[in-house]
């Protein structure tokens, strides 16, 4: 029946009241008008009584709701409270209105007279809940239970408990997903790939059975901190090892640096000592990612000098170790090699554009010129990218307008290189291996075919990909290894007396003048640029300075003080064009002060403060800067600090060389 039927006629009563309604209509027709008045008595009767059914029907339902919900409030105060979950209900402020009784079970041996929850979980984090209608906080742990929460929580109205909203809280216990997920982390393979990194030099010096002794020791050394670590250690070459262990010891391992890099130092029989270098993949999402990773790292570690270990994880890269000047052990064959294989790119290549990092500095427009000159002997037309000629490349500058003025038709902006680079162009990257440090980074999203020739430890950040890579801590300078490669071109190159100038000024201002880094391949470097015009007085000339420029060196070291006992530090508080030359040159004389073995400078830029470090023997200055974002090598690294004010950028210089101090003792 529809919606419209009233009430009364919605049962049997209806049958009742038809039939009686057609007897009616039927005795009005026979005229029997005596029965009409006694059906129409019955009719009203019926009436009557079934709305009265109704009415008390309807009563009795709605009592029986009452009663129902009576019922369930009654019952939920006490599942509230006898809840197999804890449920406690907090003010925004954390205070303590209500909790039950598995709650009261939670806080055992503290108080059950907690008056917040921050009594109770120290750091429990309201400020997530606020303005939220409910929501889960995940992850709450229970102070010496080892118990692990979900809380999940809403919100109730306003002025139900005290001032301001309250939020109900229900506990949901999530320890057996925590241990589960700690037990799998725990367990998950490590690869260590190790290699004793100067076991051919140390060969050439040593006898065979001297070797084979130091070399046992090395395994020996590695077999004790894999037994220990419930892992193994498998030597797959002379000089190399895998070991593996699971993922929880490598927290102690890293706790001691990689204790084994020292160990192996100690390794008595000769003058010469192995070091370690010790790629480790970590967290990966399976073992072939795992072996990347391990093997990345080597690589990194191998590029940075050796004498370390890496350790790779999905979003970081860690540096272990790495205290030990790198020694010079690369062997000319890698330079013919790389000679070779840049002659072959070049021919294949339309034209070439080469670029240094950004505010160049001799090294990276010397070793440009010196590729320019081999990119020119293959008859391929090339460029250098230089958006602007800084204080350091004026005098560079003003001869090369003077001498050869070809060269700076070839000096281009990033504008201009982007509009010549075409599918087939060569970028040659010099005195950098970082994207984000080359004087035009949006060339590299651009062209893909990319060398890199750099003389920087290996920093994380990195160009992947190159074509070829030359990247030798162990150099003096970017000119020094292009001067290398220069004379193992095949056809001999004519080098302009300029060029070779330029060559050699590079080396000269990444030596300090022949002070820093300087092997015998930079001699030889530097005796066969002399033997190409280079003049050691035109060199010099190219440093000369203004008065001005002399007296703001001076007023730098007069500014300087020492702290710590052996870092001089100073500083320039305002900002002109040539101050970060200014900084670093006296950054390299305070080195010259007696007991200083460390230097730094600090540089007011526009909107940073630069710094520039130096160091001798053994102190490195690259791992101090790299706790502040920055880089560089052993003695040499920069970083910058992203504040204007000279005092704060002080107060972290100083506690990153504190720092270092205590991790390198
Ligand atoms: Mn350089």
């Amino acid at each position: 029946m529809d919606k419209k039927t009233p009430m009364f006629l919605k049962d049997d009563s209806f049958i009742y009241f038809v039939v009686i309604v057609l007897l009616i209509i039927v005795f009005l027709i026979e005229g029997m008008y005596i029965y009409v008045a006694f059906a129409g008595l019955i009719l009203i009767g019926i009436t009557a009584f079934t709305l009265r059914k109704q009415v008390l029907r309807e009563k009795e339902l709605k009592n029986y709701i009452i009663d129902y919900t009576k019922n369930i409030e009654n019952l939920s105060v006490n599942s509230f409270y006898y809840s197999p979950f804890p449920i406690c209900i907090i003010g925004l402020n954390g205070k303590m209105f209500w909790f039950n009784n598995k709650f009261k079970e939670l806080l055992s041996g503290s108080s059950d007279a907690i008056e917040n929850i921050g009594e109770f979980v120290e750091g429990f984090p309201l400020s997530s809940i606020e303005g939220n209608k409910d929501g889960t906080i995940s992850n709450i742990e229970i102070p010496e239970s080892g118990r692990n929460f979900n809380v999940m929580y809403y919100e109730l109205e306003e002025g139900r408990f005290g001032e301001g909203n309250s939020y109900v809280c229900y506990w949901n216990e999530n320890t057996a997903f925590i241990t589960l997920r700690n037990k799998y982390n725990d367990e998950r393979p490590i690869t260590m790939l190790i290699q004793i990194d100067n076991y051919d030099e140390i060969s050439e010096k040593i006898d065979l059975g001297e070797k084979s002794a130091m070399t046992a020791q090395v395994e020996k050394i590695l077999n004790k901190y894999a037994s220990e670590m419930n892992g193994f250690v498998l030597k797959y070459d002379n000089h190399k090892f895998l070991m593996m262990i699971e993922n929880k010891f490598l927290e102690t391992l890293e706790a001691k640096k990689f204790s084994m890099l020292d160990d192996v130092k100690t390794i008595k029989g000769t003058d010469f000592s192995y070091t370690l270098s010790i790629g480790t993949g970590a967290m990966a999402k399976n073992l072939t990612q795992l072996l990347e990773y391990s093997k990345g790292a080597l690589d990194v570690a191998l590029g940075r000098g050796g004498d370390q270990a890496v350790v790779k994880r999905i979003n970081s890269v860690k540096f272990y170790g790495g205290k030990s000047k790198a020694v010079e052990k690369r062997t000319k064959v890698r330079a013919r090699i790389i000679s070779y294989a840049l002659r072959q790119i070049i021919d294949q290549s339309s034209n070439v554009i080469i670029m240094g990092h950004r505010v160049g500095d001799m090294d990276s427009l010397g070793a440009s010129i010196g590729l320019y000159s081999i990119a020119r002997s293959r008859g391929k037309k090339s460029y250098i990218v230089l958006n602007n000629v800084n204080y350091a490349l004026k005098n560079m500058h003003e001869r090369m307008k003077k001498e050869e003025s070809h060269y700076i038709e070839s000096l281009i902006t990033t504008e201009k290189a982007l509009e010549l680079a075409e599918q087939n162009t060569l970028i040659v990257v010099l005195d950098t291996h970082r994207k984000s440090y080359t004087e035009a980074p949006e060339l590299l999203d651009k062209i893909d075919k990319v060398v890199l020739i750099d003389h920087h430890r290996r920093s994380e950040e990195y160009i992947e990909n190159s074509l070829l890579d030359y990247i030798e801590p162990y150099a003096s300078s970017t000119c020094e290894l292009v001067t290398e490669i220069l004379q193992y071109m095949e056809d001999h190159i004519k080098l302009t007396k300029f060029e070779a100038d330029a060559l050699m000024a590079g080396i000269v201002v990444d030596t300090n003048s022949f002070t820093f880094k300087t092997g015998v391949r930079t001699f030889e470097a530097a005796s066969f640029l002399k033997r190409n015009g280079a003049d050691n007085v035109d060199v010099r000339e190219l440093f000369n300075e203004s008065i001005d420029f002399m007296k703001k060196k001076t007023e730098i070291i007069e500014r300087s003080e020492i702290v710590f006992d052996d870092v001089a530090v100073s500083y320039i508080d305002e900002y002109t064009e040539d101050s970060n030359v200014v900084a670093a040159q006296s950054a390299d004389e305070l080195l010259t002060i007696k007991d200083v073995k460390v230097s730094f400078v600090l540089v007011r830029n526009k909107d940073y403060i630069n710094i520039s470090g130096r160091s001798v023997g053994n102190v490195n200055v690259q791992v101090m800067m790299e706790y502040l974002g920055g880089g560089g090598h052993l003695n040499m690294a920069g970083a910058q600090i992203n504040t204007l004010d000279m005092e704060e950028a002080k107060a972290k210089l100083f506690e990153a060389i504190l720092r270092y101090k205590k991790e390198s003792m």
